[in-house]
């Protein structure tokens, strides 16, 4: 039976063979195991991939056990239309914002470093979900290396700054200044994921929490005059909901992705269930996510779009548009 590798599959295995540590070769193989076609055919790669990712968590363990007790998950599999990983300094509110957005069981406290592992949630939006991931706090005192390593495996960051913390702009600065030194940019918009040195340009949403408390505001102007033009930034309180509203929405904007709906011919299109793929797919991209052989013998498709005559024709290197109907003809 063939594999029918998807090119998301294929990325994940050049990074697990271009990668130098252990923590590196873990990620990537995490994205393998997530992004694999699950069915006979492969199932000799999953258990491959599985025994792999086994023995390198074994010789982690190994490593670090020497005073740490506890198994730190290094990764977390993707999961729906994108994984953005929520990263900010200790008592910053990463934990409240997954517990506001999601249903994850996260732990929220008053004192700082409350959480120590990696810890995932879906949010809804609209007919999709999105992956938000809980992460350990970043500061001199708890800076764990191989968060770097998750976070280029992330789709995008949210990062999260205590609008009414004293410390709030020496907090940023430590991150930037510290993922800087392991090759990790935090940008707006990024034109490429890793260049050629391996530098990883990740897009970053800056929220601004605790909007509800006194100060809050005045320090948002602040933010907004240093950092406005170099991120996506935002601001909300996790205690009252101001501001939250528009949050799932823009996070799914920033992945940049496309839901795009399957129809055979004679019948209404299914909604609900959307094949999510990267922005700038074509329609012989999205054949291809269903099934290589379709993609193989794909001859044309005919489309429903905005602003486009019902059941357009178009070749397969036309580029699909968030929330296109897609009827392929082989
Ligand atoms: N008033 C107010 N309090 C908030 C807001 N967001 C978080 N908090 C409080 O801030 C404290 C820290 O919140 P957490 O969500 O635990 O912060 P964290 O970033 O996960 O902290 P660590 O896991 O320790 O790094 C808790 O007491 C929260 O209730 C907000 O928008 N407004
Ligand atoms: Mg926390």
């Amino acid at each position: 039976m063939p594999a029918n590798l998807t090119p998301d599959y294929m990325a994940a295995e050049l990074e697990y063979k271009q990668a130098k540590t252990n923590q590196e070769r873990m990620a990537a193989l995490e994205k393998m195991l997530a992004t694999v076609p699950k069915h006979k055919g492969t199932e000799k790669i999953q258990a491959d991939i599985k025994n792999k990712l086994k023995k390198l968590r074994e010789l982690e363990e190994k490593g670090t056990a020497k005073g740490a007790r506890r198994s730190i998950s290094y990764n977390v599999p993707r999961e729906g239309a994108g994984q953005a990983l929520v990263i900010g300094p200790a008592n910053s509110g990463k934990s409240s914002l997954l517990g506001f957005f999601t249903k994850a069981p996260v732990e929220i406290a008053d004192y700082p470093f409350t959480t120590h592992r990696l810890q995932p949630g879906m949010m809804p939006y609209q007919n999709v979900q999105i992956q938000l991931v809980d992460s350990p706090a970043l500061s001199p005192e708890t800076f764990e290396p191989w968060m770097t390593s998750v976070m280029r495996s992330a789709d995008m960051l949210v990062l999260t700054v205590d609008l009414a913390s004293p410390a709030l702009l020496e907090d940023i600065e430590f991150i930037r200044q510290k993922l800087r030194e392991h090759k990790v940019e935090m940008v707006s918009k990024a034109v490429q994921k890793v260049d050629g040195e391996g530098r990883a340009w990740l897009k970053t949403l800056m929220v601004g929490t605790h909007l509800d408390v006194d100060g809050a505001k005045d320090n948002l102007e602040v933010l907004a005059d240093i950092y406005g033009k170099e991120f996506l930034l935002m601001s909300m309180s996790l205690k009252t909901g101001q501001g939250t509203e528009r949050f799932p929405e823009t996070v799914f904007q920033t992945l940049e992705v496309v839901r795009v709906y399957t129809k055979t011919p004679g019948k209404p299109p299914d909604k609900s269930d959307p094949v999510v793929l990267k922005a700038g797919s074509t329609v012989y991209d999205f054949a291809e996510g269903i099934h290589k052989q379709l993609a193989g013998h794909l001859k044309f498709a005919r489309i429903w779009s905005k602003n486009k005559p019902d059941g357009l024709r178009v070749a397969r290197d036309y580029v699909l548009e968030d929330e296109d109907v897609c009827e392929l003809h082989g």
